[in-house]
């Protein structure tokens, strides 16, 4: 299968997913980093992210064979915050446009340097409009995109921002708060951007609870993605993998 087919096949039953995402900065300690991802493995992760906004593709390279060597069957999927984290070793690639922002590098630029590298990989092209919300302080990617985010209280520009994307051809939207985000995206905002454009959603940023997950997928998210969330509290990873899969095994038995 291929990755956007397991994505539509969420989308479709209204399933709950989740994402790991792995910035190899931030694992110094290859005991916890294997822990970390044979858990994911074992309590059933869609998909990881691998990326970070100051990442070299030598560490790319190097997490993306070692998670395939713990585990080859679930993808990998690369989460570039530029052009130079572009690694063949990965299954996917989210082939993000900041379309929140105004900044034409992270718009389009960075795209046209990255297209002809991409295709000579075998990576799987997943067009994402990326929405960037305020998450209450500045966060890595405004500073890094020099991009203003969509302020939180404000879910009808982030509906027009999302529509726009999808009239644009892009075929799923992220919408993240930034990692370590002080307060994820308001429930609201992933409500009406789910049921006003109607593309596949992933939701991040700050989701540190298993609380904050299931309010992200009860308003609309189809993945949430974790990540300095299980950094800090690693029994965050199997609390929200579990509830998904029993979750989307209760969905099986009704149909
Ligand atoms: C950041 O959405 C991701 O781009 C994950 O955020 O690290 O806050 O979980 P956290």
């Amino acid at each position: 299968m291929t990755i956007r087919e397991s994505i539509l096949n969420k989308f479709k039953y209204k399933k709950k997913g989740a994402i790991l995402l792995l910035d190899p900065e931030k694992y110094i300690d290859t005991t916890g980093f294997n822990n970390i991802i044979s858990k994911a493995v074992h309590h059933g992760v869609d998909f990881f992210f691998v990326g970070g906004s100051l990442l070299l593709q030598k560490n790319m390279d190097e997490i993306i064979l070692h998670i395939k060597a713990i585990n080859p069957q679930i993808p990998v999927i690369l989460f570039p915050g530029n052009v130079i984290q572009i690694s063949d070793k990965a299954d996917g690639i989210l082939f993000i446009s900041l379309i929140s922002g105004r900044n034409p590098e992270f718009l389009i630029g960075q795209h046209v340097v990255a297209a002809p590298l991409i295709a000579q990989t075998p990576l799987e092209v997943l067009p994402t409009g990326y929405i960037l919300v305020n998450s209450g302080k500045a966060t890595s990617v405004n500073y890094m995109s020099q991009t203003l985010p969509i302020p939180n209280d404000k879910p009808a520009l982030a509906v027009a921002t999302g529509m726009a994307g999808r009239y644009l051809g892009l075929q799923y939207l992220y919408l993240d708060a930034g990692s370590g985000a002080d307060s994820p995206i308001n429930p609201d905002i992933i409500y009406h951007v789910k049921e006003r454009v109607g593309l596949p959603l992933i939701v991040g940023g700050g989701i540190d609870s298993l609380d904050l997950a299931k309010t992200a997928w009860d308003k609309g998210a189809d993945y949430v993605v974790l990540g300095n969330g299980v950094e800090k509290n690693p029994s965050l990873l199997t609390e929200v993998l579990d509830y998904a899969k029993t979750y989307n095994l209760s969905l099986d038995v009704d149909q």
